[in-house]
């Protein structure tokens, strides 16, 4: 049929709460999708059954249906899949270098790399890894959570921004944003200069939701019902606005602790990813977080409190806490891969 796009090959790496539901998106289009992550229940149980997706509050995007299972496909040898079109990097900050150095089996001359992590540092971790002129740079602020094995929850819809990284050809980010639209993905495309807005917006989200989440243990929304937990929220929003602009790279919000609020809102039921790690034992992205937007800070002089507090009671929380199982690869939903 004129103007049908053909089927791409896909891989998610990291098959954790956003990879998820990622894959899940792209697999309900029509996509070969892998998800690839080292062995454990979750995968088998997709293996066996197909993964189950609640399209809490995502239902446009899922089809308008209450549970639906999908079948993407799933590996624990990246050798197994081969090259891919597009292989998205779905793991937690502090495991992209490890994982995408697992994953360069499916990289083939013209594959795209999209990283959909939190924090700062993938991209640069990724090119390292990947070489230069094929990440793309994605944020998003969908909110998904993995409560047991072989089930995901879309727990709120939200922006996707998506642009190409350093020396990265834009068609590459537009070719990009085409797959993820025919997945019923938003997506706003940025060009170079808007990348690392948009991940400086991101972070203010992340900056703002994340450690309180964590260290009150409450959903997303319950942050905007308190109001000294909104004060936190708000202020932390702030200040890493402010090292945004400090720094030249302006977030894209003209109130990023509205958005922030807005934000929770949206993936009220979400426990966000930092409080689903701390729930199971697992390191937090504290350093790709806060640890970040405190260094920057101090580099250009800029003062943020809130952040530093923020930044210490999350290392202490790690530190104090007794330690549980193996956490695989994941980034943002439960153990293995994902991010
Ligand atoms: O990115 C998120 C996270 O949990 O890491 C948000 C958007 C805050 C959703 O919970």
């Amino acid at each position: 049929m004129a103007g049908e796009a053909p089927r791409r090959r896909i891989a998610v790496v990291g098959a954790g709460a956003i990879g998820s539901l990622f894959g899940a998106f792209l697999t309900l289009a029509g996509e070969e999708v892998w998800l690839v992550n080292p062995p454990g229940p979750h995968l088998e149980i997709i293996r066996q059954q197909g993964l189950r997706v609640v399209p809490a509050g995502g239902a446009a995007v899922m089809g308008g249906e209450p549970v639906r299972v999908v079948r993407p496909r799933v590996s624990s040898d990246p050798a197994e899949v081969g090259a891919v079109d597009l292989v998205l990097i779905a793991v937690k900050a502090y495991r992209t270098r490890e994982a995408v150095r697992w994953a360069l089996p499916l990289l083939g001359p013209g594959t795209a790399v999209l990283t959909l992590q939190n924090g700062l540092g993938n991209a640069e971790a990724i090119e390292e890894a990947v070489g230069a002129g094929r990440v793309v740079v994605g944020v998003t602020s969908h909110g998904a959570g993995r409560p047991e094995p072989g089930l995901v929850v879309h727990a709120g819809a939200g922006p996707t921004v998506i642009g190409p990284w350093r020396g990265a050809p834009p068609a590459f980010a537009g070719e990009v944003a085409a797959v993820l639209r025919r997945a019923g993905i938003e997506v706003e495309v940025v060009g170079a200069a808007g990348v690392e807005r948009a991940l400086w917006t991101k972070l203010a989200v992340n900056a703002a939701i994340n450690g309180p989440g964590a260290l009150l243990r409450v959903p997303n929304g319950a942050l905007v019902e308190s109001p000294s937990a909104r004060r936190l929220l708000r202020s932390a929003a702030r200040e890493v606005a402010a090292v945004a602009g400090r720094r030249g790279t302006p977030v894209l919000d003209p109130d990023p602790a509205a958005r922030a609020e807005a934000v929770a809102r949206a993936t009220g039921p979400n426990r966000c990813s930092m409080l689903q790690d701390v729930e199971r034992g697992r390191p937090t992205e504290v350093e790709a977080i806060y640890g970040a937007v405190v260094a920057e800070a101090g580099r250009l002089g800029v003062p943020v409190p809130t952040c530093a507090d923020l930044y210490l009671l999350i290392r202490a929380l790690e530190e104090t806490r007794p330690r549980q199982g193996p956490e695989g690869l994941q980034a943002g939903g439960a153990p293995g891969t994902s991010a």
